[in-house]
């Protein structure tokens, strides 16, 4: 490979989760895990690195949190950073700090930023009118405004964009808006902000985007980019009328705070300054490569709003990257926190302990690098199975297992070389530069492959030598073989370090190994001849069809559930006189028998006293009920049907049933006992 000069350090950031709510795959897949195998290579190779987080503790996602809750912005902000710091721990997000932006420091930075920009005047400042709840007496963010929408009449639709036909509005084009706080019509007021003329920065934003990163910028990421410029960009609110976030640090500015997306980014420098005195050098110094790991909704403000910023203040350095990832679905849909269609993170390390590294292999090897991805469990099941367990964890027990069995843990010497042994070796050798060069790249996908295919390699080496049937014919040459499997698997412990560091972990154990260095990997002479390696452990085990039923069912639920809350009540029928009605001869009867009606699916024959008679009744109801469990109930029973011939037997009358939106069915039963033939009306 030709020499390339590397920055001198690196500044690593992760988009900030909001604190608003846990952590689920998508984040995962989307951000974190891309980030933390990126900052773990460029640690492997021995570079300066800062690997930057924290939780997005302001803004109006915050303040409906808490008001739903029925709690203060304070104590959602606390409860939710704890459990969200504490799941980037169990997946070994392996951050230098996870700060969080309601932090002093951040305070100060992002108020001293806010400051100065405005003293330089590089701010402009317009009056405007503003939705106001007088009762509630403050103004509304958009999200506090409902209203009919303009375009499909939806009656609940946000101030900032219409859920049902997904419109984006301003809360001025609501009808009949109402205050969500007050339920009360807000009223205009007129209120003073600060906006940064992104006009002004098109055109540098043009060369140092649309001219400057094509090609070294994802496709996606570009993309989105070039389109935002070429639309022509606005001036741009960074204040807001809110009583939760980082107060405006200007005289008249009362209750107003800076608009979270002016903060939030800021929050990066100021979990830097948290984490080192030296802060200063990973943001102003020019040899700092600045790379920010986001999902594609937040390209725009870390690309353009936050750059910006960033050029106005004048002493910071610009990202070099974006790497900004699509979106993952879960089985089919849009992941969605407020449908609770997610795979939260604290409820996947409950239910299958020990698998942080299955999941950071599945969202990796299945990254929305390019374009949306699906995550299914069955997925996630076959790529344990097939290719963590059958392929990396095959090969490593095999090593391990024979070498206990041949030479009592004690690496063999490697003697003279078969031109297929040369070979392995000749690949090995490259591997390493391989996985880094896509690496590099921001490739993950296509790195981690690489990855595999080094553990592919040993496995087919084992396989195609067969060492379990040569050691009877030729035992100097199993040595070799041994001592070959055995220098794959130690540079596999380097190698997949970045991945899976659990798994890395483990296996650099079992060999009883201090893993090197990255740039050690993919040499012959890891492990010195009669080093004593340990026990086999397993790596990996097999995941059985029941745990990712269990999954599966889990999800199921959550959609019945959805449905049940969703459903929308068939319209009314028309009107009807009394005089109809009472020709309805309604009465409470009691189940006295109940069978299959044979060859059907749906009808059971039921004997129903009727308190006029005992009489037989089919009923559609087969699969929603036994007819064991139904015996003895009360039921309402439509007596004056006239009857009918159903599958040869004759039905004296109906049984009134309610449906539920899933299509379960319940009787309608007296809430007490009412004797039978007791009339309903
Ligand atoms: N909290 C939005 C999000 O969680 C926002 C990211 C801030 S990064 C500076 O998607
Ligand atoms: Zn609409």
């Amino acid at each position: 490979m030709a020499q390339t000069t590397y920055p001198q350090r690196y500044t690593i950031t992760a988009a900030l989760p909001y604190a608003n709510g846990p952590v689920h795959i998508g984040h995962l897949a989307g951000v974190y895990i891309p980030a933390d195998i990126y900052a773990r290579y460029l640690r492997s190779r021995g570079r300066d690195v800062k690997f930057v987080c924290g939780s997005d503790e302001h803004g109006v996602p915050i303040t409906i949190r808490a008001k739903k809750e029925g709690i203060t912005p304070q104590q959602a902000v606390d409860k939710y950073h704890e459990l969200i710091k504490s799941s980037f721990a169990d997946f070994n997000i392996s951050f230098d700090i996870y700060s969080r932006t309601s932090s002093k420091t951040h305070a100060e930075i992002a108020s001293g930023f806010f400051r100065k920009l405005y003293d330089e005047g590089k701010f402009i400042e317009q009056t405007t009118k503003q939705y106001f709840d007088e009762k509630a007496q403050q103004f509304l963010a958009d999200r506090y405004i409902v209203g009919t929408c303009p375009k499909c009449g939806n009656e609940n639709a946000y101030g900032d964009q219409c859920e049902s036909c997904g419109t984006s509005l301003n809360a001025t084009d609501l009808i009949n808006p109402k205050s969500t706080l007050s339920g009360e019509p807000p009223v205009l007021r007129e209120t003073k902000h600060w906006y940064l003329p992104l006009d002004q920065y098109e055109p540098w934003l043009r060369e140092w985007i649309v001219e400057g990163h094509k090609g070294d910028w994802k496709t996606n990421v570009y993309g989105q980019c070039k389109s935002w410029i070429d639309q022509g960009l606005q001036p741009r609110a960074v204040t807001r009328d809110l009583n939760w976030g980082v107060p405006v640090p200007v005289e008249g500015a009362e209750g107003k705070v800076l608009y979270v997306w002016f903060d939030a980014p800021i929050g990066y420098i100021s979990a830097t300054k948290d984490l080192t005195p030296d802060w200063e050098t990973y943001w102003k110094d020019k040899n700092s490569k600045l790379v920010h790991f986001i999902g594609k909704d937040n390209i725009v403000f870390h690309c353009i709003i936050f750059p910006a910023m960033l050029k106005a203040h004048g002493d910071y350095v610009l990202p070099d990257n974006v790497p900004a990832n699509e979106f993952l679905n879960l089985e089919g849909n849009k992941i969605s926190t407020s449908r609770n269609w997610a795979v939260w993170l604290h409820e996947y390390m409950q239910d299958l302990p020990g698998k942080a590294d299955v999941l950071r292999y599945v969202l990796c090897a299945n990254a929305p690098e390019t374009k949306d991805n699906d995550f299914t469990w069955k997925d996630y099941q076959a790529r344990n199975n097939n290719e963590l367990l059958a392929i990396f964890g095959n090969f490593i027990n095999r090593a391990v297992v024979l070498t206990h069995k041949y030479y009592n843990g004690a690496v063999p010497q490697r003697g003279a070389l078969a031109p297929y042994d040369e070979e392995v070796l000749a690949q090995l050798a490259d591997f390493p530069e391989k996985i880094a060069l896509s690496l590099e790249l921001y490739r993950f996908k296509e790195a981690l492959g690489e990855l595999m295919n080094l553990a592919r390699l040993g496995n087919k080496y084992l396989a195609d030598t067969e060492p379990w049937k040569l050691i009877k014919t030729d035992a100097a040459r199993v040595e070799t073989i041994m001592n070959i499997a055995l220098q794959i698997s130690a540079s596999l412990a380097i190698l997949s370090e970045p991945f899976l560091p659990e798994t890395a972990n483990k296996l650099a154990n079992m060999l009883q190994y201090t893993a090197g260095k990255w740039n050690e990997a993919g040499s012959p002479d890891l492990l010195p001849a009669g080093h004593t390696i340990g026990e086999a452990a397993l790596l990996f085990e097999k995941i059985e069809d029941v745990v990712m039923e269990a999954q599966v069912q889990k999800l199921l639920d959550t959609k019945k559930e959805n449905e049940l809350a969703n459903a929308v009540a068939a319209p009314a029928k028309e009107d009807i006189t009394f005089e109809d009605f009472s020709k309805i001869d309604i009465r409470v009867g009691t189940i006295l028998e109940a069978e299959k009606v044979a060859k059907t699916k749906k009808l059971l024959k039921l004997k129903v006293d009727t308190g006029l008679d005992q009489r037989t009744i089919v009923s559609g109801i087969a699969e929603h009920f036994n007819p064991e469990e139904i015996i003895g109930q009360q039921v309402s029973v439509l007596v004056n049907l006239a009857p009918r011939e159903i599958k040869g037997i004759v039905s004296q009358g109906m049984l009134l049933m309610a449906e539920n939106a899933d299509g379960s069915l319940a009787f309608m039963q007296p809430s007490k006992p009412v004797v039978n033939g007791g009339g309903v009306s």
